[in-house]
């Protein structure tokens, strides 16, 4: 609620030429609702309170998860250690959400904090793992910010693991993601593939085009505004070498859009509530108890959706993305369903750590929030059986729009001859059903 009250404010202000008191008023809220670790979590796993509004506000985002802080570490930067009457910061803010002078400061390559537990640093993983495609789509992403994603994952993989990173640019409209890009990738040549979509194809098709051009034995997604953390890719390769329909992702660090302070998360898993919208979740105790306890992979109902590794045949055996959807949204729900409702696995690795940017978009974008609609009216349609219904009886309105051909989706679900949604919530994620009332 907070953040589409502000973004209304932000309009109103925008149309009269006066965005710089409201950008005060975002980040006074922004900063004080994060220093306060109760409320953090409160909004993290409570119950659904904002219930419609809540799916327009940055459906494609990963959350940030709840952050542990010594009560030392507590200081969290105060507002005056920003200047908003700084045009670069602010101008900054609006094109890529985040903290650019920052981002630009910090330069092309940074050493982040080694966030594993102990238990990790322990760890031997065998030489011959499979490879890997690193797949990154990007659009308008900072310069700096998508140079570290690269250089990051350069030089913390091991060269013999790492079969090629692949960006897809997907038809960004800044100028220095073209010619400028393409010179400062030269440093690593032999090792990038640059592709560059003709038109928008959002960030769900975006993958498979980059997907199509990969050769590595594993896929690996990530945004393009990440830094991975030390010893990141082999956790997952092993995993997926020991079953290849495990697909698994890192546990996602948080990468301060502000300060770009990297703070370790804490365990969680990956949840979503009736209205579709993703969240994080506690471990239940079980899942971390014995010695080997917080290395364990945790089972993960859902992923956040920009991060993960899956063996590449089979995720052109699971059906990839539904090429339907637009832009982004609903994808990561859509492709955690399948996976477990059609024979795989979905786990989050703890002592695979990777750094994600959680971008402050202030702008809202109309064509996106019709798509993310649709989007999730196809996943429900295809997906959720008679459970549908406690998603369209939270949006009424919904019942009536149109959600495009879903007929080859329905068509894949028999042919991979999958299990019910009620098995879903029976096995796999109890806690949804239970919630039904109550979101
Ligand atoms: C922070 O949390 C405390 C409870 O621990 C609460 O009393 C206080 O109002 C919260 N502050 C803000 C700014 O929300
Ligand atoms: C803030 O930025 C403006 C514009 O660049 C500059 O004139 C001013 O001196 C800065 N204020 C501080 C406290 O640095
Ligand atoms: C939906 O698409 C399938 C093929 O993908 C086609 O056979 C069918 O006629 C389409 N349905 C409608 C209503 O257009
Ligand atoms: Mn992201």
């Amino acid at each position: 609620m907070r953040n589409i009250l502000i973004q209304c404010l932000f309009c109103a202000f925008l149309l009269f030429g006066i965005w710089i008191p409201p950008l005060f008023i975002y980040f006074h809220h922004h900063h004080e609702s994060y220093q306060n670790n109760t409320q953090e979590s409160e909004s993290l796993l409570s119950l659904e309170k904002y219930g419609h509004q809540q799916i327009l506000h940055n459906p494609g985002q990963i959350p940030r998860p709840q952050v542990v802080t010594n009560p030392s570490d507590k200081e969290e930067p105060k507002n005056n250690d920003f200047n908003f009457s700084d045009p670069e910061l602010t101008s900054g803010l609006l094109k890529y959400g985040l903290n650019i002078i920052v981002s630009k400061s910090l330069g092309y390559q940074r050493d982040v904090p080694d966030s594993r537990n102990a238990i990790c640093l322990g760890k031997q993983y065998p030489t011959n793992l499979p490879t890997a495609s690193v797949v990154i789509c990007f659009y308008n992403e900072e310069f700096h910010v998508l140079f570290r994603t690269v250089s990051s994952v350069i030089y913390l993989t091991p060269s013999h693991l790492l079969e090629e990173i692949i960006l897809v640019d997907d038809h960004s409209e800044y100028d220095d993601l073209k010619e400028k890009l393409d010179g400062y990738l030269e440093t690593f040549r032999g090792k990038i593939k640059l592709i560059r979509n003709k038109e928008r194809e959002g960030l769900i098709r975006s993958r498979m085009i980059g997907a199509g051009h990969a050769s590595g034995d594993v896929l690996v997604f990530l945004d393009s505004h990440c830094e991975v953390n030390r010893v990141w890719l082999e956790p997952l390769l092993q995993a997926i070498s020991k079953n290849p329909k495990m697909v698994v992702c890192p546990l996602i660090d948080v990468i301060d859009e502000m300060t770009f302070e990297y703070k370790a998360s804490p365990l969680v898993r990956g949840i979503f509530d009736w209205n579709l919208q993703f969240k994080w979740d506690k471990v239940f105790s079980y899942e971390v108890e014995g010695p080997d306890g917080p290395s364990k992979p945790i089972r993960s109902p859902a992923m956040a959706g920009g991060l993960f590794a899956i063996n590449r045949h089979y995720f052109y055996e699971i059906g990839q993305y539904d090429k339907g959807m637009n832009f982004w949204g609903g994808e990561n729900v859509e492709i955690s369903l399948r996976i477990w409702m059609c024979g795989g696995q979905l786990y989050i690795i703890p002592c695979s750590r990777v750094g994600h940017v959680v971008r402050n978009h202030l702008k809202r974008d109309p064509d996106l929030e019709r798509a993310v609609i649709e989007n999730y009216l196809r996943v429900v349609h295809v997906w959720m059986d008679e459970h549908k219904a406690h998603f369209l009886n939270r949006r009424p309105a919904l019942k009536f729009k149109s959600y495009g051909n879903v007929s080859e989706r329905v068509k894949l679900r028999k042919q991979l001859k999958c299990k019910s949604f009620q098995w879903y919530l029976d096995t796999i994620f109890p806690e949804l059903e239970v919630s039904v009332n109550f979101w």
